[in-house]
């Protein structure tokens, strides 16, 4: 087993990792930012660092710095939860080069995975069914060929940046007449934003759900999936509410997608965590992505299958197989995440500030994830995640109930967060009967 982590995170996720070392025996290292003294993790931490002023730029992003802390402390890995460097192949790379273990995939699976015209192609090799599209990058040089693409597919269409992703640098077209711009446009502004203008065409689904797959793959030959999560509860890209297991899938398409992810992770050879995303219209699986980090929403899967994903990707990176096999895992009951953020309820915007009173809600099936303690200050430099509210019930209407009584319990005084918002949301009809899309809430807030 891993002697020392080095967590290269914050908040409710560091928490999250620095717990999973503690049950393994590993010793772990907190880095922290100036704003970011007073974290719950970094009190609990074996040794801390300081690794740099605020600006997630010049700490949490700075792979110097990481690393330095990494060889001061002698740890043995890394582990870089989510967004930040998660999904740095370079990072990954500098990790393993410098003689740290990456708690994650290969640098070269996160690169490939990081190119969405690559991570396409090798999913649908690998036998997982992807969206009607262009097949690879459209040509820069051949309009006709463009035009001919699109007619091929049928409109509406959509061209996205192959280095995008999450919802950057994506353009919809309706019509052919639009079409040769919009592909310029996209293009220009990949090339500014990424570093590359490579776009890639699809067809446009107009009211899917958002539907993905948790896998865990040791490296070794095996792989699991742990069954699927519905994130289609969003807000401009930012999931709100996340569910296991998606609710009033077909059976059959559901069973061979699930197998499908997890025969292509053999055949990529993959490593550790990882998810790949969905787009789920009439009965059937359009792949667009794949994470290849631990999610946010990890936890309603946790909820459903027993399995401690923190836990088994520490394990893969000791180099030791998966702990269970997919026979093994049994799926239970039903789990929601509500997403609890500091922000202003009428603006969405970020309302960083003093907690003056903390109290989590408890009792049976009912689990927060937070770093959140009376008398802490919300720095304004980063993410506006303050907790995660997650409940389980033996079905989805005691999961749901669970989950109303919980958010009642909850209380964040000193700062405005999104609670109520929830607490709208889980007493929402549409919502309550289960299968909204992703234009649901957007749609029931007036966007
Ligand atoms: C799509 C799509 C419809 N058709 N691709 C947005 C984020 C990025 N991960 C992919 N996204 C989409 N890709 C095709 N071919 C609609 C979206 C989309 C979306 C997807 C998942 C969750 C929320 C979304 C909100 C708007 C658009």
């Amino acid at each position: 087993m891993l002697d020392k982590v080095l967590i290269a995170n914050r908040g409710e996720i560091a928490l999250r990792i620095l717990r999973a070392c503690k049950e393994l025996g590993i010793r772990t290292v907190a880095v922290h930012s100036k704003a970011d003294r007073e974290l719950m993790h970094v009190r609990l931490a074996d040794e801390v660092v300081c690794i740099g002023p605020a600006s997630s730029a010049q700490s949490y992003l700075n792979i110097p710095a990481l690393i330095s802390a990494a060889e001061v402390t002698d740890s043995s890995a890394i582990h870089p939860g989510y967004g930040f460097l998660s999904e740095n192949a370079n990072f990954a790379e500098q990790v393993e080069r410098s003689g740290f273990t990456f708690i994650g995939p290969r640098a070269e699976t996160i690169r490939l995975m990081g190119d969405k015209v690559s991570a396409i192609e090798s999913m649908k090799k690998a036998g997982v069914p992807t969206v009607p599209g262009s097949d690879g990058p459209l040509p820069e040089d051949d309009e006709g060929e463009v035009l001919a693409t699109a007619r091929r597919i049928g409109y509406p269409v959509i061209i996205k940046a192959a280095s995008g992703g999450g919802g950057r640098g994506m353009r919809v077209v309706h019509t052919e007449a639009h079409l040769l711009s919009a592909v310029n446009v996209t293009r220009t502004e990949a090339h500014s934003a990424f570093g590359d203008g490579t776009v890639y065409m699809e067809k446009f689904l107009e009211n899917p759900r958002h539907v993905e797959v948790q896998v865990l793959a040791d490296g070794q030959g095996n792989a699991i999936h742990l069954y699927d999560r519905d994130c289609s509860l969003q807000r401009r890209h930012q999931k709100v509410i996340e569910e296991a297991p998606a609710p009033m899938l077909d059976p059959e398409a559901r069973a061979a997608v699930l197998e499908a992810c997890r025969e292509a992770c053999i055949t990529i050879g993959y490593r550790g965590a990882g998810t790949f995303e969905f787009l789920y219209e009439d009965g059937q699986f359009f792949f667009i992505e794949m994470n290849t980090r631990v999610q946010v929403e990890h936890p309603v899967t946790e909820m459903v299958t027993g399995v401690d994903i923190v836990r088994e990707q520490l394990r893969i990176a000791s180099g030791l197989p998966l702990s269970i096999r997919q026979e093994d895992v049994k799926l239970s009951g039903h789990a929601f995440e509500c997403r609890i953020n500091a922000e202003d309820p009428r603006t969405f915007m970020p309302s960083p500030g003093q907690v003056t009173l903390y109290h989590p809600p408890g009792g049976l099936g009912v689990r927060m994830d937070s770093h959140l303690y009376t008398g802490y200050t919300v720095p304004p430099h980063y993410d506006s995640l303050i907790g995660k509210l997650i409940t389980w019930g033996a079905d989805r209407e005691t999961a749901l109930t669970r989950m109303r009584i919980g958010l009642d319990e909850l209380l964040v005084e000193g700062i405005k967060t999104n609670t109520e918002l929830h607490k709208d949301l889980v007493r929402d009809g549409y919502f309550r009967q289960g299968g909204v899309n992703i234009h649901y809430l957007e749609k029931k807030l007036g966007i």
